[in-house]
């Protein structure tokens, strides 16, 4: 049966590429029906350090998020990874599954690592894919809606399954698929179209946070790094401007069209006529989002409380095939 999992983590502000790449998406999948199950990934958090009480407060600050764009407790299951204890069991099991030059060929740990120390880097930045990994087969989720940046994690999933599958001779973990879609999968900064948007990049001009308000989203539209060349007549035009391309591609997610009709729209306009455009369409979808999230964020009792909720429903899932795996790996799984 159809199920999805996915997760984001707790790791500072959210950013709009983590609202296009992947939140969005959630929502849609939810209002489809197929039963679908989101997690705020702090343990994944904290293969770097995080400031204990930043954390907290950035737990419930993803949660509200899921809340504010439209997840519902009623019809997704949200909740907080730490607080179902089988992720990390699990991901202790494949950790023994997994090999461990599969995870030094990932490449999100080649650019966390870039310019620094790998081997100072924490063991579990390096087994960060087998914890999502854990996070996805606790559940036997057959999708996974995620950014492009995550295609290749999906990936190793689907090599540890089938390791783990083959190693103890049975058909128990599901081939999960990755669901990569729409023309915001990969959304760039705004400082250099060549890097990921990122929540942890330390230029906050780089991003827009979920949490941004008006003039803060039209200041960093505004200084945004572009070319001097106004927008072209035809998207084969944009081949080679990643700045530009990244503002076209933005601006057809937000306007639900594609970069087709956005460069026909502009076609021949300099970027003074284009941002202003650029900043209003993300303004009328950002504000709202940013003012439930703060409704939300005024009570973190109710935000904890939903996320209790949510992990019982989750460990119910979760158990039995924990227990069934620990079956499989001849461990004795009742006390
Ligand atoms: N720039 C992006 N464009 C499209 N999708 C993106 N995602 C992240 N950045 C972009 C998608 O958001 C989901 C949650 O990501 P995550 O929190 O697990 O961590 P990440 O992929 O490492 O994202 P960040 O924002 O760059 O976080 P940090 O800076 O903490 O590493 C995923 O589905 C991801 O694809």
């Amino acid at each position: 049966a159809p199920r999805v999992f996915s997760g984001i983590q707790p790791s500072g502000n959210l950013t709009l590429g983590n609202y296009l790449g992947a939140l969005r998406r959630w929502v849609e999948m939810q209002d489809e029906g197929i039963p679908t199950v989101y997690c705020v990934v702090d343990l994944h958090a904290i293969t770097v350090w995080q400031d204990p009480e930043k954390l907290r407060n950035a737990i419930r600050e993803v949660a509200s998020a899921f809340l504010a764009i439209g997840l519902d407790p009623a019809r997704s299951i949200l909740f907080n990874q730490s607080q179902v204890s089988g992720h990390a069991e699990l991901a202790w099991m494949f950790n023994c599954v997994a090999r461990i030059g599969w995870m030094y060929r990932m490449t999100q740990f080649k650019d966390k690592t870039a310019g620094k120390n790998a081997e100072n880097s924490s063991l579990g930045l390096l087994a960060y894919p087998s914890l999502m990994a854990a996070d996805i087969l606790l559940y036997h989720a057959t999708h996974v809606p995620v950014g492009e940046d995550q295609k290749q994690h999906i990936e190793l999933t689907r090599d540890i399954a089938a390791k783990f599958n083959h190693d103890y001779g049975v058909d128990f973990f599901p081939m999960t698929e990755p669901v990569i879609e729409g023309v915001a999968t990969k959304v760039m900064s705004l400082r250099d179209g060549n890097k990921k948007m990122s929540k942890s990049d330390p230029s906050d001009m780089s991003r827009i946070n979920l949490t941004d308000d008006a003039d803060a989203i039209a200041a960093k539209i505004r200084k945004a790094r572009t070319d001097p060349e106004p927008l072209p007549e035809t998207v084969e035009g944009l081949a080679g401007r990643a700045e530009a391309t990244n503002l076209v591609n933005i601006y057809a997610a937000l306007a639900g069209t594609s970069a087709e009709a956005v460069v026909t729209e502009y076609a021949g306009q300099p970027f003074s006529v284009f941002k202003p455009a650029l900043a209003d369409l993300a303004v009328a979808h950002l504000g709202p989002i940013t003012g439930q999230m703060q409704r939300y964020m005024a009570d973190p009792a109710e935000i904890d409380r939903i996320l209790g909720a949510g992990a019982e429903k989750a460990a119910a899932i979760a158990d039995p095939i924990l227990a069934r795996t620990k079956e499989i790996i001849g461990l004795i799984s009742s006390r």
